[in-house]
C-alpha cells in the first residue's frame, strides 16, 4: 500500500541516489550508526555493490554492509509528513536517520517507505543503512546457508545460492525522501469492467485517504488529456464510453487524477496512469481483450554490467527496444519482481508481463544434472516438511500484487520459479499461496507457477492450481544433449500428454534454451556453437506449431546473465540470445524472422 513516489502539485520528491559511504561489517565488528562510518570506500546508488571495486573480499561478500550519506531537508517541507522509499534494498534492510532505527524490511524486490519526521530536522542529516544478503532456507530466493569461524573464532557467513544467478546485492533501485500532506492519498486501487462489444467500461476506482477529508474528486483524462468521467466518492464507479483498449503492442493508457479536499483548500492530489484490458485464460487458449493471445518472447533478468541487479533505466529502455524489433510482445519477471519503473515502462509500451515472486530454489539442491535428478526424483522426499519460507511467501506474494495491481502490462502473477512440485506436500504448500493471490488481486489475473523439467505431465501435483500451464523444457539441451530429433520426439510427446491430461488449459514454455558462446561456430551442429542454437530453436518451433493449445514460447534467456560459479558456467549462464552487452547471436535473427511473422492474435485457432 504505497503509491510510486512522484512529485504533485502537493508532493516533492528528492532523490537521495548518488554516491553514498560504504563498508563491510567486519566478522564480529558491529558499527555503531549513532557515529559517522568511518570508511574511505564510496558506492554508487543505486546498483548492486558487488561489480563497483576490484575488491574481491567485497565482490564475493555474505553477511553485512553499510551504506550511509547525509541529505538535506528544505524547511519549507518540514511541516510535511516525510518518509524514505526504498524501491528495493536487497536482501534485508535496517534503516537509521541521524543514529535512530526508523524501520526494517526483509525481501530485496519490493519496495518500502518509513516515516521519519520524528527524528530530523531542516538542514544536513544522515541515513545509514544496515544491509544483509544472507539467503537461507526461511528467505526468498532460498539460499543455503552455513557458518565457519575465522581464526580470531568470529563466524563467517556462507551463502550458496539455490539458484542460477549471481547474488548481487546492494541499494538496488532508488533512495527518496518523499514530502506528501499529513492527509495523504494512501492507495489507489483501480479495476476496469470492460463490454468489448460495446467498447464500454466501468472503470471501479477504490480510493484510501490516511485520514478524513471534505471532499474527493476523480477525474478520468484521456491520453489528449480531456476528461472522459468523473466522481466525488472514494468508492466509485465509472462509466467510459467509446473506449480505447490497452493492447499489446498497442498501449493506451488513461489518467486517474484523483484531488482530496479539506476546508475548502486541495491537500493532496495523486494521478495513477491505467490501462483498460480484459484477460483471462480458458478452453485451452489465453484471451486478451477476448482474442487469443500468442506469447513471444522472454525470460530475462535484472542483470547488466557493472550495475548488476541494480536499476538500469538505459538498458530498460534498449531491452524492449530490442524485443519490438524481434517481433517479440512479452517477457517473465524471472525471478522476482522487476524495478517498477520497468512496469511502468511497459505498461507505456504495451509490453505483456508475467510478473515473478523472488521465490525460486525451492527445491532440494538445485543442480544442473537433469538427467540424473529426474532419475532420482525421490516422492519421499521431506522437502516440503521441512522447508520454512511459507512467511516470506505470503509476503512477497502481497507486496507483489499491492505494488503492481494496476498495470495493465501484467496479464499473469507467477507464484514461483520450478518448486518441487514433483513431491510430496507441495500441493498442501502452494494451496494457500494461490488462494492468496487470487484473493488480493483486484483484476482476477490468471495465476500459474512455472514448472521445472522433473515434473512431468502425470507427475506433478499442483497444476490443478493454475490458470495456464507454464513450463520449463530443455530437450535438447539437458537431456537429449546435441540430439535435436530425439528431442524434438520427446518433447512433443510430453505436450501432447499434458494437452491430454488438462484439455481446458492453456499451454506455454516459459524457459527453453541453449548455452551458446557468442562467435563459436560448428559445421557439425555442437552444442555452444551458434549454429545449434539456432537450430535448438528451429526443433522448438516445429514442436510448439503442432500442438492447438500451446499459446506462447518465452524463451531461456534474453541475454547471458552472471551467476554464481560452478563448473557448468562459464563467466555465468550463456543462454542469452543478445551476449551481455546485448550484441545479436545467430539465434537472435532467426527468431526475429520467425516472430515477426507470427501475429500477437488468433495465431493457433
Ligand atoms: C532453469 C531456471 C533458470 C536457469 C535455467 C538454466 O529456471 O533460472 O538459469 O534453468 O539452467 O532451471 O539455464
Amino acid at each position: 500500500m504505497m503509491l510510486f513516489p512522484t512529485s504533485t502539485a502537493t508532493r516533492t520528491v528528492t532523490s537521495l541516489n548518488g554516491i553514498w559511504n560504504f563498508d563491510l561489517q567486519q566478522p564480529g565488528r558491529e558499527n555503531n550508526p549513532q557515529t559517522k562510518l568511518s570508511t574511505d570506500k564510496v558506492m554508487a546508488v543505486p546498483a548492486s555493490f558487488n561489480d563497483q571495486t576490484v575488491d574481491e573480499d567485497i565482490r564475493e561478500h555474505s553477511g553485512y554492509v553499510w551504506y550511509e550519506r547525509e541529505f538535506e531537508i528544505p524547511a519549507i517541507l518540514t511541516d510535511q509528513r516525510l518518509t524514505l522509499h526504498f524501491g528495493s534494498a536487497t536482501h534485508e534492510a535496517w534503516v537509521y536517520v541521524n543514529g535512530d532505527l526508523i524501520g526494517h524490511h526483509k525481501g530485496g524486490f519490493t519496495p518500502f517507505d518509513l516515516p521519519i519526521n520524528d527524528v530530523v530536522e531542516a538542514g544536513t542529516n544522515r541515513v545509514s543503512v544496515k544491509l544483509s544478503n544472507l539467503l537461507d532456507q526461511t528467505t526468498l530466493p532460498v539460499g543455503n546457508y552455513s557458518e565457519t569461524k575465522d581464526e580470531n573464532g568470529n563466524i563467517v557467513h556462507h551463502v550458496d545460492e539455490n539458484f542460477d544467478f549471481f547474488n548481487y546485492a546492494g541499494l538496488h533501485r532508488n533512495v527518496e525522501l518523499v514530502a506528501t500532506p499529513w492527509t495523504y492519498i494512501n492507495d489507489i486501487i483501480i479495476n476496469p469492467d470492460v463490454n468489448l462489444d460495446e467498447e464500454i467500461a466501468d472503470v471501479n476506482i477504490a480510493v484510501s485517504v490516511s485520514d478524513d477529508y471534505d471532499e474527493i474528486k476523480i477525474k478520468i483524462k484521456d491520453e489528449d488529456g480531456q476528461t472522459v468521467g468523473e466522481a466525488s466518492d472514494a468508492d466509485s464507479v465509472i462509466s467510459l464510453s467509446n473506449v480505447h483498449l490497452w493492447q499489446p503492442l498497442g498501449a493506451y493508457l488513461y489518467d486517474a487524477e484523483i484531488t482530496i479536499i479539506k476546508d475548502g483548500n486541495t491537500v493532496d492530489t495523486y494521478t495513477e496512469p491505467f490501462g483498460i484490458r480484459t484477460v483471462e485464460a480458458k478452453d485451452g487458449q489465453f484471451l486478451i481483450n477476448g482474442k487469443p493471445f500468442y506469447f513471444k518472447g522472454f525470460g530475462k533478468h535484472e542483470d547488466t554490467y557493472v550495475n548488476g541487479k541494480g536499476i538500469n533505466e538505459a538498458y530498460n529502455v534498449l531491452d524492449l527496444n530490442l524485443l519490438k524489433q524481434m517481433g517479440a510482445n512479452s517477457f517473465r519477471t524471472s525471478h522476482y519482481p522487476y524495478s517498477e519503473e520497468m512496469m511502468r515502462l511497459c505498461d507505456r509500451e504495451g509490453i505483456v508481463v508475467i510478473d515473478e515472486t523472488p521465490a525460486v530454489g525451492l527445491m532440494p539442491a538445485f543442480n544442473f544434472d537433469i538427467s540424473g535428478a529426474m532419475a532420482s526424483a525421490d516422492k519421499k522426499n521431506p522437502f516440503w516438511h521441512d522447508i520454512d519460507t511459507q512467511e516470506a511467501h505470503k509476503q512477497v506474494i502481497e507486496e507483489m500484487i499491492s505494488r503492481d495491481k494496476n498495470h495493465a502490462c501484467v496479464v499473469i502473477w507467477s507464484i514461483a520459479n520450478e518448486p518441487a512440485t514433483f513431491l510430496d506436500g507441495s500441493y498442501e504448500y502452494f494451496a494457500p499461496m494461490f488462494e492468496l493471490a487470487r484473493k488480493l488481486d483486484p483484476q482476477k489475473r490468471p495465476c500459474t507457477f512455472v514448472n521445472i523439467m522433473l515434473s512431468t505431465a502425470g507427475k506433478d501435483r499442483c497444476t490443478d492450481l493454475v490458470d495456464i500451464l507454464a513450463l520449463n523444457r530443455y530437450y535438447g539441451w539437458y537431456i537429449n544433449t546435441g540430439d535435436l530429433k530425439t528431442a524434438a520426439k520427446d518433447q512433443e510427446a510430453e505436450l501432447r500428454a499434458w494437452q491430454e491430461l488438462y484439455p481446458d488449459k492453456p499451454i506455454m514454455f516459459t524457459e527453453f534454451g541453449a548455452d551458446t558462446v557468442a562467435g563459436m561456430h560448428s559445421a557439425y551442429n555442437e552444442p555452444f556453437s551458434e549454429e545449434y542454437q539456432v537450430n535448438y530453436y528451429k526443433m522448438n518451433a516445429e514442436v510448439f506449431d503442432k500442438i492447438d493449445n500451446f499459446v506462447g514460447e518465452q524463451l531461456w534467456n534474453f541475454a547471458d546473465f552472471q551467476t554464481k560459479f560452478g563448473i557448468q558456467r562459464v563467466q555465468g549462464n550463456k543462454k542469452g540470445i543478445f551476449t551481455r552487452s546485448r550484441e545479436p547471436k545467430a539465434a537472435a535473427i532467426w527468431l526475429s524472422q520467425r516472430w515477426n511473422s507470427i501475429p500477437n492474435f488468433n495465431y493457433k485457432k
